[in-house]
């Protein structure tokens, strides 16, 4: 019994990476840089997306892949911007898989965006293992989970290429040391890049949209 369910689950992740290669090899081909956002539930994907379009949504074309279990909530939010935008219902699943990526990106107009960030379900375990085809893996805590969260997650913050701590204005009211976080982050993965964000100050916001460009412009 136990044989068999591990060799059905590797069957999945291995059909499931030769589906992000084709979805990588596509986006790379179009020059499209892809971000897939991922992070605790209600931990500020959707918030730290609509700043990034609201920044730089005139100097690049971006288009947004929203992921949910159900509902079109944070689609609707990015429909509020002038870009084109699928949204993804997992149903029962927990996270985003490449082909569900491959049939969006069939909707999406690739040859006109230089930008894809696809919002993951919010979960800090089932995205890990499932590739999209994304050129860069982002993920979002905040404080309001603890600051123990990052070290509670350590396979997520392995894979990443960045990591960031946000909602840093209100550490002091949950009694929280963003910078400990940090250190989580670093120490599990010394080559991630981390920084701490706030969308009510504006700390790190930069940073973030620095990090967009930046692996944007080394793409095209
Ligand atoms: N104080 C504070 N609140 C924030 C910050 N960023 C996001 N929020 C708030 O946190 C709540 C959740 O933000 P979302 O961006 O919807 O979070 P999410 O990760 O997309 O949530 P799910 O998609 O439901 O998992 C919203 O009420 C935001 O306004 C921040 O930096 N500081
Ligand atoms: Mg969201």
């Amino acid at each position: 019994m136990c044989e068999i369910s591990v060799e059905v689950g590797h069957d999945v992740l291995k059909a499931n990476e030769e589906c992000a290669l084709r979805n990588h090899h596509l986006l790379e081909y179009l020059g499209v840089t892809a971000f897939n956002v991922m992070g605790a539930i209600g931990s500020g994907k959707t918030t730290l997306i609509e700043l990034a379009i609201d920044r730089i949504g005139e100097k690049y074309h971006i288009g947004v892949i929203a992921g949910d279990i159900v509902a079109d909530i944070d689609a609707d939010r990015f429909r509020r911007y002038d870009v084109p935008v699928i949204s993804m219902n997992t149903g029962k699943e927990c996270h985003l898989d490449a082909h569900l990526i491959e049939h969006a990106l069939e909707q999406l107009p690739l040859d006109d965006l230089d930008i894809l960030f696809i919002e993951n379900v919010g979960n800090l375990i089932c995205p890990t293992d499932y590739s999209l085809g994304e050129s860069k893996r982002v993920v979002i805590v905040s404080v309001s989970e603890g600051d123990d969260i990052v070290r509670k997650h350590p396979m997520i913050f392995k894979t990443c290429d960045l990591a960031i701590v946000n909602k840093v204005d209100i550490a002091g009211a949950v009694d929280v040391d963003a910078d400990k976080m940090v250190d989580d982050a670093l120490r599990i993965n010394p080559h991630v890049k981390v920084m701490k964000t706030s969308k009510k100050t504006g700390e790190g916001i930069d940073d973030w949209i620095k990090f967009i460009e930046v692996s944007t412009d080394a793409h095209r």
